[in-house]
């Protein structure tokens, strides 16, 4: 690794499971910047659109600095008493098991591995779940059923030299934007086939060979039908089916007889049967094959079984472990990994050991010295705070994770996070769930703290702070130990930093480990404090004395008792909830480009905002058509769970029956617009990972009567409004309001929203008939502090220049004033329309007029405009754009 000039840290994004090597430098005047890291063997320099916003998300803006109890600020020392004297006195009235922690993919593994250790060994419960019951449970479940342990085989390599990557259920383009971008490197360098199979057309698909729209939740009868096909073409590795694993021939029967042609696959997948075929053929003929899967195969009610139908493909051809070939399960969050590591999910134990074997338990009972070892699994996400609404936990502690959003039924979340006796909440700022906390724990956020996090190939890479630690802010392992000590449990939780955790990590995972657990970083367990400062990254494992094994299964060898792996016969089973006549669409919901899921830190940044500032419903035309939906109307989408409210936006992209909420926005960000709320808690019975990407909805229009848009520099939380949408700009917010009430209803309510400070000179006014209202504020140094605009559906005026206003905070001119409640400058000021390359700012508009000027392919856009030529996660959108005005000059 380079050296690195002195104001530059080496750390890795807190985002996605790419796990990117960032290089951050603190400026004098405290701006934080922030570049890939060349050196990192994840990214080689590069960072995707949220990456590279990361410096703008270290702002003090909204931070918890102090402890709170009851909405009281405090001192450590009384809420860290009352925390540990709540969750002693409960387990003292009420058994272990009445107590339970909620926690993240999100924390450093050190952090994981403490608060693990407190509820599984010293509290005696295994009630401890994490968000990754959310996210990669079935994946967990599904490895451990095929290959003994939870194990991801290959490498980001084996994408650079796969000459087929299939892409199930995965948004690869946004979610994993980095890795996608490789992908498309290695293509362009090897001419991989791209295969990709989501039932939305999605950005991914859009620059795939093939894309199969399959029907919600049929992936176990494509991949079955897959195997049954690669036995009649004949590509079944017999030598390694006889010798490295057990149960083909029951897997072949099984899927044999339920997918026994293409064609009948094409039909109970909603697919052509030529589509089918040709992905068939692909698979059967190229042995360098990478299936790539993620949310569309997890958060499945039968997510384990589409797991193993893809994973015994793989065994059938003896593709596995090898250079360019293998299953690949793409983690979501940063650490997700590193919890898995640690055990941090309610059915497992640290350092890969399981609760199903007693000798595993004891292992780790004598390793920590445990007092109260937990024996058996505990509540899994959903069961956990259903205990949490009925009584049976009495006291919670959640970290790092905003279950009132996040959660499938969150607004039955909400009531047990509210009905709950004690509720303790460890976060960097506030969200919705920090509203139910009787006591609020400020946690240091990236940036102030150090430790490890493990990327999707298992590579261990350091955070690293380069911010001091801001109030009275404390790292996340250190909340945790300091409970700890005041239950009473101080000796096991002495350490003074996270390194002795990680040691401590290391040395249990070689722990009397004769090669049985894969998982085994024992050659870093006395690793010294400059080693772990440098620290570069790493796969693991990394055993005492045997060389760093960078891809696992290489040798036919599996961490079963036989040494064999496991075929499972999988049958296609219905979806958890079919639709009906009453909620005839399949409501999917997963994430957008610039967005990281609860919007906590992205939803502060305005260029991530400015690709899509508000959440949208996509619709396929017909299903729009039948029920008089057009583009910006308002849709009420109900649910047997729940109701929400967003925009419309007719698309192509949907399957008929299907539509597609994103999961990102809060009750911070917009009124009832959450597909949590929608979200069925209905389970995979092996992992029990919710449903999350298929639930039955009814989709109506809302009758509009007035729309309004306030822009102000103030940060507001509004109430009353039927709907309502915020998103940062420079300078200030800008509120989305509307209603079905009158028109001079809608004015009065919105008014109220106004400031009003008689320090701001005020000017307003309404039209004749009542229906248009127009109002501005200017500070006291006459610079526009807000604008509110309400006029009928469709006749609001521009506000860009309104807006631009805000950021710029300059005392106006005399014709300014004058024309604010027109909304449009004196001066002609082109609207750059949706931004689409949030690096550079620059708008659909922009491209368009390039390409009337003669641009024609994302080279030529690249170079008259620079959209795409940075972090590139706006590629696919730009080429997208240029395919429609191809087509329009062609008609
Ligand atoms: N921009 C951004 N990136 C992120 C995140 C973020 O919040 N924002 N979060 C990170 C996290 S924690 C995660 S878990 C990952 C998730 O990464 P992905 O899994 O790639 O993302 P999702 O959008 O949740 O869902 C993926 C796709 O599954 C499809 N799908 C739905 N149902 C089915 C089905 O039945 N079969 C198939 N084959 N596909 C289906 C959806 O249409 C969707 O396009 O992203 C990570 N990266
Ligand atoms: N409908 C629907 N729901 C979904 C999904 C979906 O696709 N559709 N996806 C699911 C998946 S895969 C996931 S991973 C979850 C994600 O859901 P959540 O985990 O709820 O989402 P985040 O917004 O990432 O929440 C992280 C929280 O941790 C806080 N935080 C940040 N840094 C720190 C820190 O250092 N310490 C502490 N203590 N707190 C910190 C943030 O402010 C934020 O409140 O959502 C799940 N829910
Ligand atoms: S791909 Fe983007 S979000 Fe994911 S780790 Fe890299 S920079 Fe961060
Ligand atoms: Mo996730």
């Amino acid at each position: 690794m380079q050296d690195l000039p002195a104001t530059e840290v080496r750390t890795t994004c807190p985002y996605c499971g790419v796990g990117c090597g960032v290089l951050a430098r603190v400026a004098a005047d405290g701006n934080v910047t922030v570049r890939g890291d060349t050196d990192h063997p994840a990214n080689f320099g590069r960072l995707c659109s949220k990456g590279s916003a990361l410096g703008e998300t270290t702002s003090l803006e909204g931070r918890l600095l102090v402890p709170e109890i009851g909405g009281r600020e405090t001192s450590w020392d009384e809420a860290l008493d009352l925390v540990a004297r709540r969750f002693s006195e409960t387990i003292e009235k009420h058994g272990p098991d009445s107590v339970a922690f909620y926690i993240s993919g999100q924390l450093l593994t050190e952090d994981y591995y403490v608060a693990n250790k407190l509820m599984k060994g010293f509290i005696g419960s295994a009630n401890i779940d994490t968000n990754s019951r959310l996210c990669m449970a079935s994946s967990v479940a599904g490895h451990r059923r095929a290959f003994g342990e939870d194990i991801v085989p290959g490498t980001y390599e084996d994408l650079d030299q796969a000459d087929l990557v299939v892409l199930t259920g995965s948004n690869t383009a946004w979610c994993h934007p980095i890795l996608y971008q490789r992908l498309l490197a290695a293509r362009e360098a090897r001419g991989t086939k791209i295969v990709v199979i989501d039932p939305r057309r999605t950005a991914t698909a859009e620059e795939c060979d093939l894309h199969l729209a399959v029907d919600p939740g049929t992936d176990v009868l494509l991949f079955n039908g897959l195997l049954a096909h690669l036995d009649i073409a004949g590509v079944i590795d017999r030598n390694f089916v006889d010798s490295s694993t057990t149960g083909f021939a029951e897997a072949l029967s099984v899927a044999s007889a339920e997918a026994s042609s293409p064609g009948a696959v094409a039909a109970g997948c909603g697919l052509a049967e030529a589509d089918v075929r040709l992905l068939y053929e692909l698979f059967a003929a190229t042995s360098r094959t990478v299936t790539v899967y993620s949310q569309g195969v997890n958060q499945s009610a039968h997510g384990t079984d589409k797991v193993n139908a893809i994973i015994n493909c793989h065994l059938a051809t003896g593709r596995i472990g090898q250079p360019g070939m293998g299953p690949f399960s793409v983690t979501g969050q940063p650490n997700a990994m590193g919890g898995r590591e640690v055990g941090g999910l309610a059915n497992q134990l640290a350092a890969h050991m399981n609760f199903d074997r007693p000798e595993d338990v004891e292992r780790v009972e004598r390793f920590w010295s445990a007092p109260a070892m937990a024996r058996q699994a505990g509540l899994k996400a959903v069961d956990m705070f259903r205990a949490a609404g009925d009584g049976r936990a009495k006291a919670l502690w959640v970290m790092g994770t905003n279950p009132a959003v996040s959660m499938p039924d969150s607004a039955r979340v909400r009531t047990a996070l509210k009905s709950c006796e004690f509720v303790v909440v460890s976060d960097v700022t506030r969200t919705d769930t920090t509203r139910y906390a009787d006591v609020l724990l400020p946690a240091a956020a990236w940036g102030e703290k150090g430790g490890t996090v493990t990327n999707s190939e298992r590579r261990m890479s350091r955070q690293r702070p380069f911010l001091p630690v801001p109030g009275n802010a404390r790292a996340d392992w250190r909340i945790i130990c300091d409970v700890a000590q005041r239950m009473g449990f101080g000796d096991a939780f002495t350490y003074d930093g996270p390194l002795e955790i990680f040691r401590e990590h290391a040395r249990l995972s070689a722990f009397e480990n004769h090669g049985d657990r894969l998982f085994d970083i024992g050659a870093l367990a006395e690793i010294a404090d400059a080693e772990y400062e440098h620290f570069p990254p790493r796969h693991w494992p990394q055993a005492s004395g045997e060389p760093c094994a960078e891809r696992l299964l290489v040798d036919g060898r599996f961490p079963t008792p036989d040494g064999r792996a496991r075929f499972v016969a999988v049958r296609q089973e219905g979806v958890a909830l079919p639709v009906d006549a009453k909620r005839p669409i399949a409501l999917n919901s997963g994430r957008l480009r610039d967005q990281w899921h609860t919007m906590t830190r992205t939803g502060r940044v305005p260029r991530l905002m400015a690709n899509v500032p508000a959440p949208t419903l996509e619709i396929a035309p017909l299903d729009a058509h039948r029920r008089g939906l057009r583009d910006g109307d308002l849709a009420h989408i109900s649910s047997r769970y729940g109701f929400a409210r967003a925009r419309v936006t007719v698309s192509d992209n949907q399957k008929p029956g299907t539509a597609f909420l994103p999961m990102h926005w809060s009750g911070h960000f917009a009124a009832n617009a959450g597909a949590g709320s929608l979200a069925t808690p209905l389970s995979d019975p092996f992992s029990g990972q919710p449903e999350l990407k298929n639930v039955p909805v009814r989709i109506e229009r809302e009758a509009i009567a007035w729309t309004g848009v306030l822009m102000t520099r103030r940060e507001l939380r509004p109430t009353g409004f039927v709907h309502w949408t915020r998103h940062p700009v420079d300078g200030g917010w800008v509120y989305e309001l509307c209603g079905t009430e009158t028109p001079d209803q809608g004015i009065l309510l919105s008014r109220r929203l106004l400031d009003g400070s008689p320090r701001n000179q005020f000017m307003e006014y309404t039209d004749r008939r009542g229906l248009t209202y127009r109002a501005a504020a200017l500070d006291p140094a006459g610079a526009l502090a807000e604008a509110l605009l309400v006029a009928p559906p469709g006749q609001l005026p521009p506000r860009d220049w309104l807006v631009s206003l805000l950021g710029a905070r300059e005392p106006l001119a005399a014709g300014q004033r004058m024309a604010l409640l027109s909304g449009r400058s004196p001066v002609p000021m082109p609207s750059i329309g949706r931004v689409i390359c949030s690096c550079f700012n620059v708008g659909e508009h922009q491209i368009a007029a390039a390409v009337t000027r003669g641009a024609a392919s994302l080279e030529d856009i690249g170079q008259q405009l620079r959209a795409g030529t940075n972090c590139g996660s706006c590629r696919s959108e730009i080429r997208t754009l240029l395919d429609a005005h191809r087509l329009q000059a062609a008609e």
